[in-house]
């Protein structure tokens, strides 16, 4: 049977998308390449103390950190060298969950939003009335662990920084600083899947496949009649027909989508060129008159990161979260499945902050600060008390300059072409002194000592000897952003892919610019306006 609307991809924005279409009476699939994740998308992995709880490693935010360290690690896709999530719920059953409703910058002309996307009160707020954050997910509505945030305050403060409810004030972002927030819902990671995905899944005419994996579009011209996967029950060939006015919608993330994209030919003739010769996609591509020149993959941004290491003898660095899976503290353990309350209902961090930066070019430049407890790495000469190491992370944020370019390897792997980071020596300078600010009044911490960089290494020794794909953030947007000129823009205000009849991106690919925190809840609403645009849209089914 025909659908009306096909989205590849269920990762937020995807599954935000199909429960709109869904609920506007469209015939839906949602497509996702991995399997499930939390409990009641019928995911069963985790830590032996969860058995019997119907609880996952993906529902418990204290495991947020595991996620790195498990050995098991099949939640990550396998062919893209960064980390990107392959699961029901994308990047969302893997986060931090850090979720910060958009400012009005996010969505502005100066960002290079159409001016069509202005009023996102509308979207940002019906994304919010689905999924509110809270910066006190224990269901006692109490906060744990909570010495980072109280050292870290003290050090803000003195560099006049004023404590807000972040999410409160979406707007105002210089010198503000709060409790981390998240989309965390009783104890337990919320966020699109246990929201959105759950009234799709109650509607007769949603339904979503697992395990099943978008190679391309099959297309007339610049008319969409099918999507290619690797399922033969799904089509003769493994193609999913489409209604004569049907429409699809990629939700494939960064890195999926523009994949999708050159499978299809569409994109840079370089890009495609790789696909043509690849012996297995090359064959289904179309023929070179049909190509679409799309700048797929330019225009590309990620938050550089940096991360300054510290301790304080009041600090708990609860182990470095080493133990949480395997031996975890066994009264946190207890109180959090008798109640989804205690350390195991928030992830890592517990303090962000914003400051605005005007850069030697005139231009305005946002720093967010995250704090938690424990650290990645470290690098010291000198001794010091490993529980009670914290981590303060600094990115560089709305306004940064620097692009970066995502394409594809020979073997069609996504991969990231070049560095988004740093590429202008004005961003590297703003987030030097940003770190520099950041620690200019450590001394009047009582106890408050830098591990990383130690005191035989100066901030800017230290930065120009990071490692650069320490600096990737995780937060990539931009590789097929809207705009009103396909010479630099791969989808249209609409988010349409221009050239094309029928075919749509949805995800944070379409973003123009990084926001200004966090990213996922800034995709999120841009998807409840995106696909609010698609439905008002004439010629559909
Ligand atoms: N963002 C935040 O706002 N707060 C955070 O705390 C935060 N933390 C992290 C983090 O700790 C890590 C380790 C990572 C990797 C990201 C973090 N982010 C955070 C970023 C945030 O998760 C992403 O920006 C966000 O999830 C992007 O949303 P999208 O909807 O654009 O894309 P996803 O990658 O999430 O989902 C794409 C889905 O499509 C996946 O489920 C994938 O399996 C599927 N897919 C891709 N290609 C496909 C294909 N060809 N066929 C079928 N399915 C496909
Ligand atoms: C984010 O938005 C980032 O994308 C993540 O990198 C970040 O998590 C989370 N939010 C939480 O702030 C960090 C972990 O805390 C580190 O332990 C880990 O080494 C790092 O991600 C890897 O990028």
């Amino acid at each position: 049977i025909p659908y009306d609307y096909v989205v590849v991809g269920a990762g937020p924005a995807g599954i935000i998308t199909a429960d709109r279409l869904s609920e506007a009476g469209k015939k839906v699939l949602l497509v996702e390449r991995g399997g499930p994740s939390t409990w009641e998308t019928g995911g069963t992995y985790g830590p032996d103390w969860l058995k019997g709880s119907q609880l996952t490693k993906f529902d418990v935010p204290g495991l947020f950190e595991s996620m790195f360290s498990d050995s098991n690690s099949f939640w990550w896709c396998k062919d893209i060298n960064v980390f990107a999530g392959c699961l029901v719920g994308g990047g969302t059953s893997i986060n931090g969950a850090l979720y910060w409703y958009p400012p009005d910058i996010d969505f502005s002309p100066s960002q290079g939003w159409p001016t069509s996307w202005q009023n996102h009160h509308t979207w940002t707020n019906k994304m919010i009335a689905r999924l509110p954050a809270t910066d006190h997910p224990s269901t006692d509505g109490k906060r744990y662990l909570e010495q980072v945030f109280d050292v870290v305050s003290t050090l803000l403060k003195g560099q006049s920084y004023q404590q807000i409810t972040i999410n409160d004030n979406p707007d105002y972002k210089d010198h503000v600083f709060g409790y981390s927030a998240y989309d965390f819902v009783g104890g337990k990671r919320g966020g699109p899947v246990a929201t959105y995905l759950r009234t799709a899944k109650a509607r007769k005419n949603f339904t979503m496949k697992m395990y099943t994996m978008v190679t391309g579009v099959v297309r007339k011209g610049s008319t969409i009649t099918g999507v290619r996967t690797n399922d033969t029950s799904l089509g003769p060939d493994g193609v999913i027909p489409l209604n004569p006015k049907g429409r699809v919608i990629l939700s494939g993330g960064s890195f999926g989508s523009p994949r999708i994209l050159f499978q299809s030919g569409i994109g840079p003739t370089d890009m495609l060129n790789i696909v043509k010769a690849d012996p297995t996609q090359g064959p289904r591509m179309p023929a070179q008159s049909a190509w679409i020149n799309l700048p797929v993959g330019e225009n590309v941004s990620d938050n550089p990161s940096i991360n300054l290491v510290f301790t304080h003898p009041s600090v708990d660095a609860y182990d470095n979260w080493a133990n949480i899976q395997t031996n975890p503290r066994s009264a946190d353990t207890k109180q959090y499945l008798a109640s989804q309350s205690g350390v195991f209902a928030q992830a890592s961090p517990r303090l962000n902050f914003w400051r605005a930066y005007a850069g030697s070019d005139q231009k305005t430049r946002y720093l967010q600060g995250t704090a938690r407890p424990g650290a990645a790495s470290w690098n010291t000469t000198f001794p010091f008390n490993q529980t009670q190491i914290f981590t303060i992370t600094a990115y560089l944020s709305t306004g940064i300059t620097s692009r970066g370019r995502i394409g594809i390897d020979a073997a069609v792997q996504p991969r990231v072409l070049t560095n988004p980071w740093f590429e202008d020596p004005v961003d590297k300078a703003v987030l030097i002194q940003g770190l520099k600010d950041i620690v200019s009044n450590i001394k009047s911490v009582p106890g408050m000592t830098m591990i990383t960089p130690d005191n035989q290494t100066t901030i800017d020794a230290y930065v120009n000897n990071y490692p650069v794909a320490d600096m990737n953030s995780n937060h990539w947007v931009g590789p097929c952003s809207i705009g009103n000129s396909q010479s630099n823009a791969v989808v249209d205000q609409n988010t349409k892919v221009f050239g094309t009849d029928n075919l749509f991106v949805l995800d944070a690919s379409i973003l123009p610019a990084i926001p200004m925190g966090n990213p996922h809840g800034a995709i999120m609403a841009a998807a409840e306006q995106g696909v609010a645009k698609i439905l008002a849209l004439s010629g559909g089914p």
